[in-house]
């Protein structure tokens, strides 16, 4: 079983018109989905914005649903200058930006016996990029941070990038990569850019969640031809 995720109903949406939904199941305020694609056995859900929320819905799909790998799809603020609207990047890792227990001289995003990254899974991230390749779209690579604040100032979105190295925002990743590490399944995160997070990226993300959803749904599944499962 193949879990994806999502964190919007938007996001979840232009995935779904792909998929030959069997069943709906409601858990824990969340519809999870059970679909086949090309044989292949999936369950969907999207999670409600933010760590706690996608923390909850993954735990579920592993725990409940007993799936073998998690893939998110989604849109992010882009952090990286050559990242624009509608472009499309994967997490090579995940952080979670809003983690601060410094005063105890712990470096931002560190918790004990946790970790600052999540690493994302190097055969999914393979396979994105030769999918990326064969189809001539350009995809990007880099640390996606989370936290739970929607990001749209330039002094915030410059502090995240300087202190994790960030390419891009959002709200869940690091909830999921942590559930993933902790329960050892393998964590793909893609998205594609809705605005730049800073002033204005409201207005951008109002304009762009639509279309960019769609951009990072349609490579998602041209992506789950090529991922093998039991
Ligand atoms: C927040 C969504 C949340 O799930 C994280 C979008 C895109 N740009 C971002 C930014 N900072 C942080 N995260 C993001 N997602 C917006 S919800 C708005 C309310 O919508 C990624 C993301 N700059 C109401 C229904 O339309």
């Amino acid at each position: 079983m193949i879990g994806i995720l999502c964190a919007m109903r938007e996001e979840l949406e232009p995935i779904l018109k792909f998929m030959n939904v069997k069943e709906k199941i409601n858990h824990a305020n969340n519809i999870f989905y059970l679909a086949e694609f090309q044989n292949k056995d999936i369950v969907l859900a999207y999670s409600k914005i933010g760590k706690v929320n996608a923390a909850l819905t993954a735990t579920i799909m592993i725990e409940k649903f007993g799936v073998e790998m998690l893939l998110f799809s989604g849109v992010a603020g882009g952090v990286d200058e050559d990242l624009k609207i509608g472009d499309l990047i994967i997490a090579t890792k995940t952080t979670q930006h809003d983690v601060d227990l410094t005063v105890f001289g712990y470096e931002p995003g560190f918790i004990p016996e946790s970790r600052v990254f999540f690493e994302c899974d190097e055969k999914l991230n393979t396979i994105a990029r030769n999918v990326a390749r064969k189809l001539g779209i350009r995809l990007k690579e880099g640390i996606i941070a989370s936290g739970d604040q929607f990001v749209h100032s330039k002094e915030r979105k410059e502090w995240i990038k300087k202190t994790f190295k960030a390419s891009a925002i959002e709200m869940e990743g690091a909830a999921v990569g942590c559930v993933c590490w902790n329960e050892n399944i393998p964590f793909f995160m893609l998205r594609s850019i809705s605005d730049t997070a800073e002033e204005g990226a409201g207005v951008d993300f109002d304009e762009f969640l639509e279309e960019s959803s769609r951009v990072s749904a349609k490579f998602l599944v041209e992506m789950l031809q090529e991922v093998k499962s039991d």
